[in-house]
């Protein structure tokens, strides 16, 4: 079956890689990030990880976020074989300005054939030595397979990606019909109850495997001295509910930090719009409100609605009185 498992190979043209996403699943675009951005999001994302550890509130497990990961600080001289970073957005300025690569818009219209998307999860993947593989499976396993795929996975390689560091592997063209057969037991966990035959993507620190939810990856063994730091960044079509839920995650001191276009980027933007309401009559609200804050309002309670930014714009309210087939007044 060697030939199922051929890769595309690398590439530097955003033509060539949507081409490769769409032929086999997956593309890899060498040279995504280079020099001083690459330096400052692995130098940011480490210092990160040494801190959570210290402070005891890692995010630790043998092998993945599904496999009994726990909170807490490693025995000296015991690291365990995989760390997770969760939330980057939270985590540093770097991270936010990645998301604005122009070729991420590019693969994901492509993609998510012109449909508007935004964030859905970005954390940082660490795989050290003793690092046990994961259950192959898509990124979409828990829905039924899509025409058009839901998620776009962005796996950023800030060191270089050998198999034997636990390089992401993959089965090229699984994109196109079907999910690998997983199954679950207390002392395994979720596993796949028949061997599925997977590639390693190996490729230079800078390098994105883009893979789409549909296609069927896994983590690999590490049994390598040489650390894998890697960073996945999670883009989704608008209509699904984000991974990581970033509108509550997301820290109020970050936001506040945000341009609207960067808020955008997060999913702060209802879709279709006219459907808004404000959670809070503070800032923290949908990038294309139109309407008030209005709390429940009764006649013996200090309750009053709130008119938020551009609210006294006539032509929002015209907008809103047309969209609600309302006369405007
Ligand atoms: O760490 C890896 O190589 C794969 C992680 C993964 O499954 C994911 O990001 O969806
Ligand atoms: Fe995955």
């Amino acid at each position: 079956m060697t030939t199922q498992l051929k890769l595309p190979a690398p590439t530097r043209d955003v033509e060539q890689g949507q081409r490769d996403l769409a032929e086999y699943g997956l593309c890899v675009h060498e040279g995504f990030v280079e020099g001083e951005q690459l330096k400052a999001l692995r130098e940011r994302l480490v210092e990160q990880a040494e801190l959570e550890c210290e402070y005891g509130v890692g995010l630790l497990s043998s092998q993945s976020r599904g496999a009994g990961t726990w909170y807490g600080r490693p025995e000296p001289g015991a690291m365990p074989g995989w760390q997770g970073i969760p939330a980057l957005y939270n985590k540093g300025r770097v991270f936010i300005d990645y998301l604005k690569h122009p070729l991420f818009a590019a693969y994901n219209q492509q993609l998510f054939r012109g449909a508007s998307w935004h964030l859905s999860a970005m954390t940082g993947l660490i795989v050290r030595r003793g690092a046990e593989p994961m259950v192959v499976h898509v990124d979409q396993q828990f829905m039924p397979w899509t025409e058009v795929p839901t998620y776009l996975n962005c796996m950023l390689c800030l060191t270089e990606f050998e198999e034997v560091m636990g390089a992401t592997r993959v089965v090229p063209k699984s994109h196109l019909g079907g999910y690998p057969k997983q199954a679950y037991s207390a002392e395994r966990g979720a596993h796949n109850p028949e061997p599925i035959g997977t590639v390693a993507v190996e490729a230079p620190a800078g390098s994105v495997i883009f893979f789409e939810s549909r296609t069927w990856h896994q983590s690999g063994i590490s049994t390598s001295d040489k650390t894998r730091l890697s960073l996945t960044t999670l883009w989704q079509q608008h209509w699904v509910k984000p991974m990581d839920n970033i509108a509550l995650n997301l820290q109020r001191e970050v936001h506040a930090g945000l341009s609207a276009d960067e808020l955008k980027l997060l999913g702060f933007c209802a879709e279709p719009s006219g459907r808004i309401e404000a959670a809070t009559p503070d800032a923290f609200q949908n990038t294309n409100r139109k309407t008030p804050y209005v709390p429940e309002l009764r006649r013996d309670s200090a309750a009053r609605p709130v008119a938020l930014d551009g609210m006294g714009d006539r032509k929002n309210r015209d907008d809103d009185a047309r969209a609600m087939g309302l006369k405007a007044n």
